[in-house]
């Protein structure tokens, strides 16, 4: 299988946090962009050719502050999966490269989120080291039509390439839905948390670097 990459940094600002990722392999062809700081001026576009996946996504953009671009060309003619994964480990990359060094930010980000019945917990820590837990505990075999298999998948997937620490628990619900944006929001919250400028210029770590 073939991949290429490239990325264009497009801030001329170094303050502005935001980037732009291509990613194309055999399965995929994706492009994305991201801007970090857009509370009460975002534009969100998501289309990943699978509706549920773009509400999840819509979701994660609009409660993190984020303006976030997500074009995908995948092979759906096979299943959700390559699409799923794939955004996922590009928009990790994106997040990571826009949010540049970790210095002067708050490090780590928790949050509850419900929605309705349902009610998810988020925590997550911008450490460097990638690590996920993520329990969703979902019973359908499709939202849509995406296979809730992903669901966790594309969290994992996520935390793994933009090498961040992160825990999430639904902690309850009877509705699949309703299980997984919680989730996402929660997400969301926490991210949104952990990234905020403290107004200081510190690598927020006891050894100095993370
Ligand atoms: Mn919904």
């Amino acid at each position: 299988m073939s991949e290429s990459f490239s990325n264009v940094n497009i801030a001329t600002d170094k303050n502005l946090r935001e980037a732009t990722f291509y990613r194309k392999t055999n399965e995929t062809d994706i492009k994305i962009l991201l801007n970090l700081d857009s509370v009460g001026n975002q534009t969100i576009s998501v289309n990943t050719g699978i509706g549920f996946l773009d509400h999840m996504y819509h979701a994660l953009a609009k409660h993190s502050g984020w303006s976030l671009t997500l074009d995908c060309q995948g092979d759906l003619h096979i299943d959700d999966h390559h699409s799923a994964e794939d955004t996922a480990i590009t928009l990790g990359m994106v997040f990571k490269k826009a949010l540049g060094e970790p210095r002067g930010i708050k490090r780590f980000g928790y949050a509850y989120a419900p929605l309705d019945e349902a009610l998810s917990r988020a925590v997550v820590d911008i450490s460097g080291r990638p690590f996920s837990d993520i329990n969703l505990n979902l019973k359908r075999e499709k939202i849509g039509d995406l296979s809730t298999e992903m669901l966790p998948h594309v969290l994992s997937s996520f935390a793994t390439s933009a090498g961040i620490t992160l825990h999430v628990d639904v902690i309850k619900g009877v509705n699949d839905h309703h299980r997984a944006e919680s989730a996402f929001k929660a997400v969301a919250v926490a991210l949104r948390q952990a990234i905020e400028k403290t107004g200081a210029n510190d690598v927020p770590s006891t050894k100095g670097v993370l």
